[in-house]
């Protein structure tokens, strides 16, 4: 006669452990960004530190990308495309957010702002 007290065990302790991580889970927050006519939309990204940040980027005409230096964050959406990344917001403070793309002059001028709120 086979026994499954075992197995029946071990799954009532995973699942109590998984109910642990959850009460522990981050902020979550997303932002849908649109790069058109050089312009990012929202340009202002405001959360909390340690918030965990979805941001979809679509590039509504031509490629652009969104790079923050200080999270060492690129992510490039090429025309008509979008791309969805994820990152924890560990670092308060004002950090600018830009198109790094070279091809076209008007990326320079490709500017956003997030604002990490201190715990
Ligand atoms: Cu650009």
């Amino acid at each position: 006669m086979l026994r499954t007290v075992v197995t029946v065990a071990t799954g009532l302790c995973l699942a109590s452990t998984l109910a642990g991580a959850q009460e522990q889970a981050p902020n979550r927050r997303e932002f849908t960004i649109v790069a058109k006519d050089h312009t990012f939309t929202p340009n202002t990204l405001a959360v909390s530190q340690d918030d965990l940040v979805k941001i979809t980027l679509t590039s509504e005409d031509r490629p652009s990308s969104f790079a923050i230096d200080a999270y060492r964050i690129v992510k490039r959406a090429a025309g008509g495309f979008s791309t969805t990344f994820e990152f924890r917001a560990d670092k308060a403070g004002t950090f600018i957010f830009y198109c790094n793309l070279t091809a076209d002059e008007g990326c320079k001028e490709m500017k956003g702002t997030l604002v990490v709120k201190a715990k």
